[in-house]
């Protein structure tokens, strides 16, 4: 079905839908050199801050940092509600993350936004995921792969963001890393549209399109979850696939994650699409937790995950992996309320040509680009295929419209013009020519 897309002069409400603004895209070549973390504050990063490791290149990483920071004020020219933060995290080598509640807070890797922590991981390299992972680079031990991605609320325009680890002095022994580093920013009201809704009602929990290694089985903490107490231990999956999905650019996938009994702050949940990791999240220590179900020990219940995946294709398979290593009667993992959201595939302006430079996506009537703060030229335009755009000439739906129904990755003459002053945004060409 063809969608049209009107862009306007005008301020509008119907300002719609999947509006991912960059904020930022970081470490994203596959090789880098320290240059690109001058922005960042760190601390305890030693030599070379980046490391290549086996080809590629990561900020950190082994013998540059063990315990330290990175942090960056990241400020935009518009309020802010939330942002989206999602990076491939890479824990080389020898990480013993002990137990967790107060006894032991050693070696974990942990996210503050605004000084608010927000996440927490550990891992162990005898066992499971990072003892089966292959050697990357650092000392000959495994090193592990994983990827965190977070909806943080925020307001105002700015916020900072730290990335820091607890996990000895000596990065020849245990080390972190990052690459492909993206903090996006919802604008504008969400029309994505949502695909499955399950798991919600306990008078009608059904499980039945979940393909599970525990047989379906359904415990109670205190509402109905799948898996959880006696059930889902450790190797536990439950794995759910979509398919005939709208076309789409991204993928909300929602949770609520119950983390059941003494699970300890090696111990995971892994959520996989496509079989690539997509978050990986442990028990919130740092969060207040009460027994509610299963044994004594107090449990981490509705923990709400919130993840956004870039995606296309038409089908998606979603595996929830439990990475624990005691019996399902001493710590086990459960979920429920599970959601899965489509953003319909929107055009994208770019600040430079070739895909380059600050992007805009979005979809429905664009407003006065000055209403938000955006006075940069648009030189490049993606339109999804179709899509069709019209750009009226005058305000208000009037004057001469034009049609533009492919991308142009090098915007110049007429329409160039067109898409820039039907935002407002004041260029010529002979501006464009000399500043490049
Ligand atoms: C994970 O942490 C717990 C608590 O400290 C510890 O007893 C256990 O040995 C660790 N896992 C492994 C496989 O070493
Ligand atoms: C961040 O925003 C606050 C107001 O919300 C302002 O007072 C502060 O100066 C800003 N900081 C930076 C680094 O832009
Ligand atoms: C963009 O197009 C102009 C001609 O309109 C050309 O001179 C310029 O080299 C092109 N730039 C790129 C990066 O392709
Ligand atoms: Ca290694
Ligand atoms: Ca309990
Ligand atoms: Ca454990």
């Amino acid at each position: 079905m063809q969608k049209g897309y009107i862009l306007l002069a005008l301020l509008l409400v119907g300002f719609a839908s999947a509006n991912y603004y960059e904020v930022t895209k970081e470490f994203t070549l596959n090789n880098f050199d320290a240059k690109s973390l001058s922005s960042w504050n760190l601390v305890n990063f030693n030599g070379n801050q980046v490391t290549n490791c086996n080809g590629f290149s990561v900020a950190g990483g082994p013998n540059v940092v063990a315990s330290g920071s990175m942090t960056k004020t990241f400020t935009t020219d518009y309020d802010l509600n939330g942002v989206e933060i999602f990076f491939d995290l890479y824990l080389f080598d020898q990480w013993n993350s002990g137990w967790e509640g107060g006894r032991d807070q050693k070696n974990l890797f942990k996210i503050f936004v605004n000084n608010q922590q927000v996440y927490q991981l550990g891992s162990d390299y005898t066992r499971q995921l990072h003892g089966a992972s292959s050697n990357l680079c650092g000392a000959s031990t495994p090193d592990r792969q994983t990827r965190v991605s977070l909806s943080v609320p925020v307001t105002g325009r700015n916020f900072t963001v730290q990335l820091t680890s607890v996990i000895g002095s000596n990065p020849a022994a245990a080390s972190w890393g990052i690459r492909n580093f993206y903090i996006l920013s919802q604008q504008g009201y969400d029309n994505s549209q949502v695909v499955l809704n399950e798991l919600f009602d306990d008078n009608n929990f059904d499980v039945s399109k979940w393909e599970t290694n525990f047989k379906g089985a359904i415990t109670q903490c205190p509402a109905k979850i799948l898996g959880g107490f006696n059930v889902a231990g450790p190797g536990a999956y439950a794995t759910r696939k979509l398919s005939n999905l709208p076309a789409h650019s991204f993928l909300s996938i929602s949770l609520s994650a119950y983390f059941v009994d003494s699970i300890d702050s090696n111990d995971s949940v892994v959520i996989y699409v496509d079989g690539r990791v997509a978050h990986e999240h442990s028990k919130a220590y740092y969060q207040e937790n009460i027994n509610v179900c299963g044994g004594d020990w107090h449990d981490g219940v509705d923990n709400e995950l919130n993840i956004l995946v870039p995606h296309f294709s038409s089908s998606a398979e979603i595996k929830i992996y439990v990475n624990t290593d005691q019996a399902a009667g001493d710590e086990s993992f459960g979920f429920r309320e599970f959601s899965v959201a489509v953003s319909t595939p929107c055009p994208i302006l770019y600040t430079d040509v070739n895909q380059g430079g600050k992007q805009f996506s979005f979809c429905g009537n664009l407003p006065d680009l000055h209403a938000i703060g955006w006075t940069s030229p648009i030189k490049g335009i993606y339109v999804p295929k179709g899509i069709e755009l019209t750009v009226y000439q005058d305000s208000n739906y009037n004057g001469k419209k034009y049609s533009i129904k492919k991308s142009n990755f090098n915007l110049s003459g007429n329409e160039y013009q067109l898409i820039n002053k039907a935002l407002k945004i004041d260029v010529n060409e002979q501006k464009l020519r000399r500043n490049k």
